[in-house]
């Protein structure tokens, strides 16, 4: 089947990571192709490691991860199977970030992760889901045997058709290496349409190994996790997630995101339209006109 290639998609010169994506369903593009300069990297490194230490109370160092004795407490909300199997975290989420600073925002509506996720999910249609940074250290069981993998378009009923519901752009704030706990995925998993099967899946799980300041864009249907990080020291990334604009979003960025700050990044009107903050659906009130008497 042909590909559409967007207009934006020629002027970034993207059409190679383009056509990466429709093979594989994935790909992984160089700090000198989306433009954004490390030092960039560097302040969203220091701003993560401080809330850490803020959101968990010890300090959080690149090279020892958290200089404290880490658990879930058995009665936090959200802990998932895994987490439950009475283990020691590797790993947790810091959530909202688009709230804590402008750095955030901007990655958000980075033009050529734009254009990708557009790509994907349609021209007009893409809005943010999440923007998340998983935090994680040394952990010898990672996500277990099954890698986690996974879809991220999980939830919605199949047959999925060929525009991707989700999309998802993970960007690496440490360098990924397989025993550092690199992302894994299965190459061509996204033109199956359907959730992994497991050992096989695991099996045929490939790293995604790339130096720091590079972004990870894949597919929602891709199938996809992470390798255990086995050596000392922390993997940072930032998952700024996406979403066809009828499918539910993961943070409610439409209804609780501050106004205020949507007008703070370098592009206001792009950063709100995927915010979806005038889209019709869903809508609070009368929406439709309603006719009135003719004559009154
Ligand atoms: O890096 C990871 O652990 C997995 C990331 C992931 O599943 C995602 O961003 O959707
Ligand atoms: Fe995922």
């Amino acid at each position: 089947m042909a590909v559409t290639i967007s207009e934006q998609v020629k002027q970034l010169g993207l059409e190679t990571h383009v056509l990466e994506i429709e093979v594989d369903g994935l790909t992984v593009v160089p700090p000198e192709v989306h433009g954004i300069a490390m030092d960039r990297f560097d302040n969203m490194v220091e701003l993560l490691l401080a809330k850490s230490e803020q959101m968990i109370g010890c300090p959080f160092t690149l090279d020892r991860g958290p200089h404290g004795d880490l658990e879930f407490s058995p009665k936090a909300a959200g802990l998932s199977a895994v987490d439950k199997d009475n283990r020691k975290p590797g790993q947790f989420l810091i959530q909202q970030l688009g709230r804590h600073h402008r750095l955030f925002r901007d990655l958000a509506i980075n033009p050529v992760a734009v254009a990708l996720m557009r790509h994907m999910i349609g021209d007009d249609a893409a809005r943010f889901s999440s923007h998340n940074s998983f935090v994680k250290w040394q952990d010898d069981f990672g996500y277990g045997p099954t890698l986690g993998l996974h879809c991220d378009q999980t939830q919605m009923p199949r047959p999925w058709g060929r525009a991707a519901l989700t999309a998802n752009t993970n960007w690496c704030l440490t360098d990924y290496t397989k025993e550092g706990g690199s992302f894994a995925y299965v190459p061509g998993s996204h033109r199956l349409g359907r959730r992994p099967d497991q050992p096989r899946a695991a099996s045929r799980a490939v790293p995604v190994e790339c130096p720091k300041g590079s972004v990870i864009v894949f597919h929602g249907a891709t199938w996809h996790g992470a390798f255990p990080r086995l050596i000392p020291g922390m993997r940072l990334s930032i998952a700024n997630y996406y979403r066809h604009h009828m499918v539910m979003s993961q943070e409610d960025i439409r209804a609780t995101f501050p106004r205020h700050l949507a007008d703070d990044c370098d592009d206001p009107v792009l950063f709100k339209q995927l915010a979806g903050f005038n889209d019709r659906f869903p809508y609070a009130e009368q929406a439709q006109p309603v006719p009135v008497l003719a004559n009154a």
